[in-house]
């Protein structure tokens, strides 16, 4: 069967696919271009894609053959699941091979915020450190301090086993309350939305993009935290309203923010560009060797098995895409 491949997968992966397809690869470290994609679509049974390859209604018009869509990453809202299901085409994911990375990510972004890293970094570089100063560059305590994650996910759980580890208190908001043996287990203490926001010196953001969670925080939410609490998202951008963020940082109703993810990523609002307390990073959560050699391997089982009818490891829709066939 004839694949297209968009992101430059190493060549042992792409052997793998190989094999049994024939395979058109993107091999650029830079995204396909829309329009290469609705050409390259056509005729193809397989696409392996990634978070800035939108598979919607208009490109699935175009994919006359296409039984499987193997996403390269976790999150998945560049696809339209349910348009899939209703064409009967295959949905698949990497989770759980990127957790410890982007929790990793997380713990870096409070840290590198609540200690102004980035800020010292500069001081050095451009030769401005002249001497230890008893008030040069105090930030924040992170140890004894309250994060309050938002969704309590693979991720989120990840990150409360390290906040936990660095003496904080965990707290959690998430649309289901987990057992009590397991919060005991984890060290976390369930709460809503609005004592979240009111209790943290963190906040944490691990839910996906969905059309529920989209623009979850915004002036309100601002407007219920300390105004010495930081805003870390390592989940999707448009989870926050930018807007609103950028509001909340300039006028100090919150300290700071450290972030992986935009609302119109590459893009981000130039207000945040500017600021000191801010700590920007260009979607690196999952950007290890090990986590996306894994990725790769996962979203190569996962098509190969989708292409040979079985069900892949990580399919988001199989038995809705069963249920309709049969
Ligand atoms: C990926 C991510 O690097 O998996 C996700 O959802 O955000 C990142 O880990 C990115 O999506 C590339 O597909």
């Amino acid at each position: 069967m004839d694949v297209l491949v968009t992101v430059p997968l190493p060549e042992k992966l792409l052997s793998r696919i190989e094999r049994h397809h024939t395979v058109t690869l993107h091999n650029e470290d830079s995204p396909i271009s829309r329009g290469a994609l609705e050409t390259l679509i056509q005729g193809k049974a397989g696409l392996l894609c990634t978070i800035t390859d939108k598979v919607d209604g208009e490109l699935l018009q175009r994919a006359d053959q296409l039984r499987v869509v193997a996403n390269y990453g976790v999150g998945y809202d560049n696809i339209d699941v349910e348009a899939c299901t209703a064409k009967g085409i295959l949905v698949t994911n990497t989770p759980g091979v990127l957790t410890e990375a982007t929790a990793d990510l997380t713990m870096a972004l409070i840290l590198a915020v609540a200690r102004r890293l980035l800020e010292g970094d500069q001081m050095v570089r451009q030769g401005r450190f002249k001497a230890w100063t008893p008030f040069g560059f105090l930030g924040r305590e992170v140890s004894g301090k309250t994060l309050g994650i938002i969704g309590l996910g693979r991720i989120g759980r990840a990150v409360a086993k390290r906040a936990n580890a660095f003496s904080m208190k965990v707290i959690y908001y998430s649309r289901t309350r987990l057992p009590g043996d397991q919060e005991h287990a984890l060290q976390v203490d369930y709460t809503d939305l609005e004592g979240l926001l009111k209790e943290s010196d963190f906040v944490s953001i691990h839910v996906p993009l969905t059309d529920g969670t989209r623009h979850m925080i915004g002036r309100e939410e601002f407007s219920l935290m300390k105004r010495t609490a930081y805003l870390i998202n390592t989940s999707r951008g448009a989870v926050v309203d930018e807007e609103a963020l950028a509001e909340a940082l300039k006028s100090g109703r919150i300290a700071g923010a450290g972030l992986d993810v935009y609302e119109h990523e590459p893009k981000v609002h130039e207000a945040l560009l500017e600021m000191k307390n801010t700590v920007l990073l260009p979607h690196i959560g999952s950007a290890t060797v090990e986590t996306r050699t894994r990725m790769g391997e996962l979203a190569v089982e996962n098509l190969l098995a989708g292409l040979d009818n079985k069900r892949p490891p990580t399919c988001l829709n199989w038995d809705a895409v069963k249920a309709k066939v049969a």
